[in-house]
């Protein structure tokens, strides 16, 4: 059964124990950051807790943070285990499901459009000592193609100017980059509608790399199995889901920017403050009581890490090239295992990556055998040192596009802006055509009887 909103998935992570209360009122300058700091530090990232402050200072709405930090809150959400994650993602995503438009719905319980627009009556947190302001962490983005009508849903961080203005920095190769500037090209403004808390389902789509000119809505509705209800905003010619606790509608005008960040971004670095756009708010709406569904991001693996999941199922399913078994990304390195059955298959299984929607943001590729798990990475480290020469298995490509946040981009190309990186595939496999060492294993026989008799040798 799908989730309706939000409430239902946190109801749900109670019952699992994945949610620490914060009682205590915490003050969302700086304060509320350090908390989660604090909490999120810890070495196994599958034992963080989401955390929910009930007490922000001097505000009324509660602030849910993390929700879907880590590999087992992503299943939950998607009422999945994480053996069958990458199954489910690719059966599911199968069979899109338009999104419906109905009538009403709560995310229009209150409704706040000129005068009463005022942004700072909601609790926004600083995150972190040298953000450039407070920051709407999880907001995802509703936007139509000016020309094709084709919906895009995106997720890019908020920063809030002042009672009517929020900031954006999506990069040109975001979709709705790409979307506003056909109408800037005709001179027109771009309306935006902000779904903050939707269901957990359509945040993960939001953040899913669906292809240009896609709508994540359709993604949306084939993973809950179930159509998406939207509703139609009060003041931009859009649709956002109807259940959502806050949504945001204004305009993104041509020429109008705002310096933006600096902001902690998800690599867990500071990224550079620029001139950016910004939207001119015309309504917040909200539902009775909201939540403010937010996320922290410090060093990685955080919630931007295990968000991803999605791509390692999406590289399974775009993936040309055949052969491939399973796929590990971390950040931006992936680790993909191979069924190898001729020579020069692990750099095309590289390319290959590179060459789905998540491969934009990777930049290390490794390729190992089948017997290599990719989620072992001691194994992926004794494939690298015993199976590879760098001089031939190594491949570097310089200049192609990558995340506008990774720090080591160089200063040129952080200066023009483009976001480019040179990329490396590590194959790592075995040749085929030719006798390789064979790894050392017991002999057979003597092996299954140990096995069988595993417990007469006390070793525990
Ligand atoms: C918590 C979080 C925050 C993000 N913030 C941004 C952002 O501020 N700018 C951006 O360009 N991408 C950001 N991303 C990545 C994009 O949302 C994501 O890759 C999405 O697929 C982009 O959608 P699009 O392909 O439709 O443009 C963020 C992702 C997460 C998980
Ligand atoms: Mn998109």
């Amino acid at each position: 059964m799908p989730y309706s909103d939000i409430r239902e998935f946190i109801a749900r992570l109670e019952q699992e124990g994945e949610i620490a209360h914060i009682k205590a009122e915490v003050d969302v300058n700086y304060e509320l950051g350090a908390v989660c700091y604090k909490a999120f530090n810890i070495p196994d990232p599958e034992k963080r807790k989401a955390l929910i402050f009930e007490k922000p200072k001097g505000h009324n709405v509660p602030i849910a943070v993390n929700l879907l930090g880590t590999r087992k809150r992503m299943c939950l959400a998607l009422d999945t285990v994480p053996e069958r994650f990458h199954g489910d993602w690719i059966e599911r995503a199968k069979n899109s499901i338009k999104p419906v438009v109905v009538e009403s719905g709560p995310c229009h319980e209150k409704v706040y459009t000129g005068n009463d627009v005022d942004l700072t009556k909601f609790p926004v947190p600083i995150w972190n000592e040298k953000d450039g302001g407070p920051y709407i962490t999880m907001p995802c983005w509703f936007a139509k193609d000016p020309e094709t009508g084709w919906r895009n849903v995106g997720m890019y961080r908020c920063q809030v100017h002042d009672r009517k203005t929020v900031g954006i920095w999506a990069g040109p190769y975001r979709h709705i980059n790409m979307q506003w500037r056909k109408a800037f090209a005709k001179g027109e403004n771009f309306p935006v509608a902000i779904a903050i808390g939707p269901d957990p389902v359509v945040t993960i789509a939001t953040i899913a790399n669906c292809g240009y000119g896609e709508d994540e809505m359709n993604l949306a509705g084939a993973l809950r199995g179930k159509p998406v209800d939207l509703v139609k905003c009060k003041t931009v010619p859009l649709e956002v889901p109807s259940t959502t606790e806050f949504v945001i509608e204004g305009w993104i005008k041509p020429g109008h920017m705002k310096q933006e960040g600096p902001y902690g971004e998800a690599y867990g670095y500071y990224g550079e403050s620029n001139m950016r756009e910004y939207v001119e708010i015309t309504a917040i709406t909200h539902r009775n009581n909201p939540i403010h569904q937010a996320s922290y991001l410090h060093r990685t693996p955080n919630e931007a890490t295990f968000t991803r999941l999605p791509w390692e199922a999406e590289a399974l399913v775009q993936y040309p090239t055949g052969g491939l078994i399973s796929v590990n990304i971390i950040d931006s390195v992936a680790i993909a295992s191979i069924k190898k059955t001729y020579d020069g298959q692990g750099k095309m299984s590289g390319m290959g990556i590179l060459g789905t929607t998540s491969g934009r943001l990777l930049k290390v590729i490794i390729i190992v055998d089948e017997d290599v798990n990719p989620y072992n990475l001691q194994d992926v480290m004794w494939a690298i040192s015993s199976r590879c020469q760098p001089e031939r298995a190594v491949e570097i490509m310089k200049d192609i596009s990558t995340a506008g946040i990774d720090p080591s981009i160089s200063e040129e190309h952080k200066r023009d802006k483009t976001s480019l990186t040179s990329k490396m595939i590590i194959d790592a496999t075995k040749p085929v055509s030719r006798p390789f060492a064979e790894a050392v294993a017991p002999q057979k026989e003597a092996l299954a009887r140990v096995e069988k008799e595993w417990e007469k040798y006390g070793i525990r």
